[in-house]
Order: structure tokens, then sequence, then C-alpha cells
């Protein structure tokens, strides 16, 4: 598991040093690094990318209400509620009918939508523009040192002048997602508890309005199909295929038939249909590392924990992870309080877990008509027509899809 580390080399100019390194400016590195400039504590956001790459790249959309009320107490959310859009309801289409689930009314609460890249872009803007974070962008071979010492270190291939830097630090965020150098520099004490799908969305970005008000799920024998909104002219949908499917087999012609298909409804208009802009395929998975500290180094988002798209559910835990680590490193680097790191990694995989649970649960309903097993199909329309007739049902649902429970 343990990778061997590029080492700082000694021609290099002189360390430099910061209480916090944060490695990655996703949702949860950046998030970190604004909580701790809020509070003052100096840190460096490492990453690999370029800044208008990462200000673009297209991910999530829904964000649920607890975590944008988390961003709001934190100054971070004044563009997100001045231009997400608030979701009251989502509809399942089975059987050729559509059953629209009004978790608002019921709960109180809201999803809000709002694309991941203006998340990211805020969040950039706020960290090195307003509170005056330093950050660096396509830094190379980051590598890890020392994490069990308390004299950590990072080093980094500067992009500009080549050379290999070194920074000294008290603490490593890692929040380089599912393929970074905190990963990679896990100890063979991590535990990583991984679970396939054993199948494959394609997922695409379309040029094209919204089709419906809210989430479409299409649960159909060819397979699942989703619809998300993004914004008023692009929509996200899903379509189920075999993992490891190529996505130049899907043409415009055959992604467009088959989102009509499987999403089709009586009383329902066709899908507005427009240029597809992404078409990937996702191999589904989830994984989770415990624990998500190891000396010196606390994970958070992705880098610890991997829940596919099936419940939208991978930022909002990425956000929860840099609260609680952002006010822990907060408490501990201005006040001597340890409380929140100590309890960091347990109080994290608390959700997680109830996540990846849900995950799996709402991937029966999504995949279960679609396995050619009528045994299976019948299960899977119990379960759905349950979420209509019971209320007991519907109230478990609405908690765990919008993550309100109070557990946490
Ligand atoms: P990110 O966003 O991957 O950011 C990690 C950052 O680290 C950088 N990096 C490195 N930097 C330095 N050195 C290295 N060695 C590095 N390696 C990587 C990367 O360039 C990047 O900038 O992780 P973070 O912050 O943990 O955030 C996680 C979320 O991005 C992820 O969980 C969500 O996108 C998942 N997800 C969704 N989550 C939701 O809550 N709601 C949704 O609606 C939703 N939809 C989705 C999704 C993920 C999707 N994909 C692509 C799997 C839809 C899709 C299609």
């Amino acid at each position: 598991m343990t990778s061997p580390s590029p080492s700082p080399h000694s021609g290099s100019p002189a360390p430099r040093r910061f209480p916090v390194v944060v490695v990655g400016a996703g949702p949860a590195g950046l998030t970190v690094g604004n909580i701790l400039r809020s509070a003052g504590v100096d840190c460096l956001v490492l990453e690999a990318e370029s800044r208008e790459f990462i200000e673009r790249r297209p991910r999530a959309g829904v964000i649920e209400e607890w975590a944008v009320r988390g961003l709001e107490r934190r100054g971070l959310a004044g563009s997100l509620l001045e231009r997400a859009e608030r979701h009251a309801e989502c509809e399942f289409r089975f059987d050729g009918q559509g059953y629209r689930f009004s978790y608002t009314e019921m709960t109180g609460r809201h999803h809000w939508v709002y694309p991941q890249p203006l998340l990211v872009s805020d969040l950039v803007r706020e960290y090195a523009d307003v509170r005056g974070g330093e950050i660096r962008f396509g830094v190379r071979d980051v590598a890890l040192h020392d994490l069990d010492s308390d004299r950590p270190s990072v080093s980094y291939t500067d992009p500009d002048s080549g050379e290999r830097l070194l920074v000294h630090c008290d603490f490593v965020a890692g929040c380089d997602g599912a393929r970074g150098a905190s990963r990679a520099a896990l100890p063979e004490r991590a535990r990583i508890s991984r679970h396939d799908y054993g199948i494959g969305w394609l997922a695409l970005l379309a040029e094209a309005p919204p089709s419906s008000d809210c989430v479409l799920f299409g649960m159909h024998p060819a397979g699942f199909a989703g619809h998300m909104a993004r914004s008023p002219e692009l929509t996200r949908y899903y379509l189920q295929c075999p993992p490891g499917d190529d996505p130049d087999d899907w043409s415009h012609e055959r992604v467009w038939k088959e989102l009509q298909r499987r999403l089709r409804a009586a009383d329902r208009p066709p899908l507005t249909e427009g240029r597809l802009v992404e078409k990937r395929v996702l191999d589904m998975h989830n994984y989770v590392v415990e624990p998500m500290v190891f000396g010196r180094l606390f994970l958070a988002g992705d880098a610890a924990h991997l829940v596919a798209p099936i419940a939208a559910k991978g930022m909002n835990l990425a956000l929860n992870d840099a609260f609680l680590l952002g006010d822990g490193l907060v408490a501990h680097l201005t006040k001597g309080d340890s409380t929140g790191l100590d309890g960091y990694s347990e109080a994290c995989l608390r959700r997680v877990w109830d996540y990846e649970e849900f995950s799996e649960w709402l991937s029966e309903i999504y995949h279960g008509t679609s396995y050619d097993d009528p045994y299976r199909s019948g299960t899977t329309l119990a379960r759905l027509r349950r979420l209509f007739t019971s209320p007991a049902a519907a109230a478990a649902f609405a908690e765990q899809y919008l993550g309100t429970a109070d557990a946490f």
C-alpha cells in the first residue's frame, strides 16, 4: 500500500513552514483552507491541476440543506444562496407512470442544486483572492513524509522552476481525491473496505434545459436512467450500462433513444434533447478507509471514502469532513483544544457508513428491475410502491435522501 515517494532533495531552496498543508483543491480541501484562513491560521494548498481546470470540471450538483447551512455559517455560501435552485420533490418512473415524492412537504427541508464547478470557483476565490490564502496550482509528484512524527512534511515539484520544494508543517490535510498522493501514502495498517456494484453508469452532460422541475429516476427492465438539472441550460443524465462499456459505442442517437425509452411515463412530455458535452462510463463502486487519521495525516472527502453517485452524496460527505477537520484544526492550533481532532475520524465515519448503506439500498431500487430476474423485479417494485403507500417508509426514505437524521 505504501509507495516509494520522491524524497525532497538537498540542493533545493530552504524549506518553508506552514501549520497546515492541504493537498487537493476540491470541495474538501478548499473548505478546510477557508476555515483555517478565516481563523487566521496559515496554510498552503497544493493542487495538481490548473485553476481554470478545477473551475470547469463538471461533477456533482446536489447539495443537502445541512451542508448549505454549514457553508453559510462559515461565510462560504453567498453566491450559492443567490443562484442555487431549491428542489422540493423527486419523481420515480416505473411501470410507465411517474410518481412524485414530495420530500419538502414531508420534512420542510430542501435539496439545493448548484454545480460543483461553481462551488469550487466560489471557494477558490474566497480562499485565494479574499482571505489571502496561499495556493499552488499545477504541482507535480506531491509526496508526504514523516507522517508518524510530529514534524511531517510535504514535497512537490514546482511547475515553473521544475525545482523540488519541501514544506514542513504540523498537519497534512489529505483532500486529493480517489487517486491522490494521500491514498498512495497510506500505511499498511489502513483498512480499506470496498464494494463493487457490478454495474456501470454512462454519465452524460447534455446542453439541454432540464425536462422536469425535479430529479427523475427511471426504473426500467432495460436498466436505470436518471435526469438531474444542473442549470437552465445543462442537464446531467445517467444510463445504466455494463461496467467497462466503451462510451464511443453510445452514439448521440442511441443515448437519446435509450433515455426517452427508460424515462417515458404517461402524461409526461418527452425529454428535451441536446448536444452531449460529457460522456464517460463509471464503474460503480464504493470504498471506505479506516481510520481517517494516520499520525499527522487527516484524510477528508474522496481521499477517505468514495460513494458512487447513486444517491448524490459524495460532495456532501466531503463537506461534512471538511467542516469537522477545519474546525478541529482551528481549535487545536489556536486554543490547544484537541477534542475535535481526537474525535474526527469517528465523527466522520458515522455519516460515511450511513450514506454508504443508503447508496446500496437505493442501488437495489434503481437496478433491481433490470436483472432479467422476475423475483428480484417483484421485490424491487414492492419496495418502490411502499414509498407511496406507507408513510413510515416514505419518512425513512426522506430522512436518508436529505441526510437529516439526528444521529450524526
Ligand atoms: P475532488 O473533488 O476529487 O478534489 C480532489 C482534488 O485533488 C486534486 N489532486 C491532487 N492535488 C495534488 N496532488 C495530487 N497528487 C493530487 N491528486 C488529485 C484533484 O485535481 C482535485 O482538484 O475530491 P473532494 O474534495 O473530496 O470532493 C469530492 C467530490 O468531488 C465528489 O465526491 C463528488 O463529485 C461526487 N458526486 C456527487 N456528490 C454529491 O454530493 N452530489 C452529486 O450530485 C454528485 N454527483 C459526483 C456526481 C461524482 C461524479 N463523478 C465524476 C464520479 C456526479 C458524478 C458524475
